[in-house]
């Protein structure tokens, strides 16, 4: 004895409670597919309604996505700054940055993920401040989950947090991320090192910052570098460096160059860390090292 309809309808709907998006998507179609397929009579117009339900929750999602915040990628790698409130992101962003944004001495200065380009070791980087992470974003507490879609696209962490705060504040949005299935590589700046001693952690490696102190910057700057995990490779001819994700090759130089000059690479004259003798020659597929300087030999 099949259910009656107007239970099976109650019975949809208690299933699609608490649904949204991709999951409420997942679970209309699962509902269509056990539906019989009557072309009339109230399970034609049940399934109508479930037909309509999913066009709806398309829609919905749709929205939803254009406004969830969105950052779009600029130079080499993305490097987002996450931390609790007040830790002061926004003033490394600025510090490190031609950036102007407001900072302040209170919490949630900033309600949306900034970003600007800032040049590291003679390449531009894209830093990203992730404002807001709270206990329970990977809940989407604070719409946490939004901020954290965007923190996955990262190429690595700063985790900011202040000398004169508990270091468990950070620990708590740490664990968020983790949360969140979230892992990349990682250093923690001791903000304010002018106000306090700077911590310790047991796993991560700590730099204590203060946007008071040029030199404390400039190691910084110098320590994001390496967490981009990407090397400079010069050109013999001058310009920026190119940045590349090793292993990169003589023909992945040439390729960044122009497409075509990827084609014709018959290999290279090198020099620096990777040469053996100043000006070697080698061929398309010799890996190259930060600081070599290339000059690409086409056929
Ligand atoms: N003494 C000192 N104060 C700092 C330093 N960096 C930031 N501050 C102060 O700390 C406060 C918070 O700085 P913000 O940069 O707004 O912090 P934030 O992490 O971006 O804060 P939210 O956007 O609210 O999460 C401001 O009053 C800053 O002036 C520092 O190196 N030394
Ligand atoms: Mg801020």
């Amino acid at each position: 004895m099949p259910m009656p309809h107007r239970t099976q309808q109650q019975v949809i709907k208690r299933r699609l409670t608490g649904k949204e998006g991709a999951e409420r998507i997942r679970e209309l179609r699962a509902i269509l597919a056990e539906l019989p397929g009557y072309r009339n009579g109230p399970y034609a117009d049940l399934r109508k309604w479930v037909e309509g339900e999913l066009t709806a929750t398309r829609r919905r999602k749709r929205v939803v996505n254009r406004d969830s915040i969105a950052v779009r990628r600029e130079g080499a790698a993305q490097i987002a700054l996450v931390g609790p409130p007040n830790a002061g992101k926004s003033s490394l962003l600025q510090a490190l940055s031609a950036i102007q944004i407001r900072t302040g001495d209170y919490a949630f200065t900033t309600t949306r993920p900034v970003a600007a380009t800032t040049r590291l070791g003679g390449v531009l980087v894209q830093l990203v401040e992730i404002p807001g992470l709270i206990e329970g974003a990977a809940e989407d507490r604070g719409g946490g989950r939004a901020l954290l879609g965007v923190l996955r696209n990262a190429d690595a962490i700063l985790w900011c947090q202040a000398c004169d705060r508990p270091p468990e504040e950070l620990e708590a949005i740490r664990t968020e991320v983790a949360a969140a299935g979230i892992e990349l590589p990682g250093l923690v700046a001791a903000t304010k090192c002018d106000e306090a001693p700077p911590f310790g952690h047991p796993e991560l490696r700590v730099l204590p910052v203060s946007v008071l102190d040029d030199a404390s910057l400039e190691r910084l700057s110098e320590e994001l570098w390496a967490l981009t995990g990407l090397i400079r490779v010069h050109l013999r001819d001058g310009g920026d460096p190119i940045a590349l994700r090793p292993p990169a090759t003589v023909l992945d130089v040439a390729a960044a160059i122009h497409h075509e000059l990827g084609e014709h690479c018959a290999g290279a004259r090198i020099w620096g860390p990777s040469a053996h003798f100043e000006g070697q020659r080698v061929g398309p597929r010799h890996e190259l090292c930060d600081g070599d300087t290339v000059e690409v030999v086409s056929r």
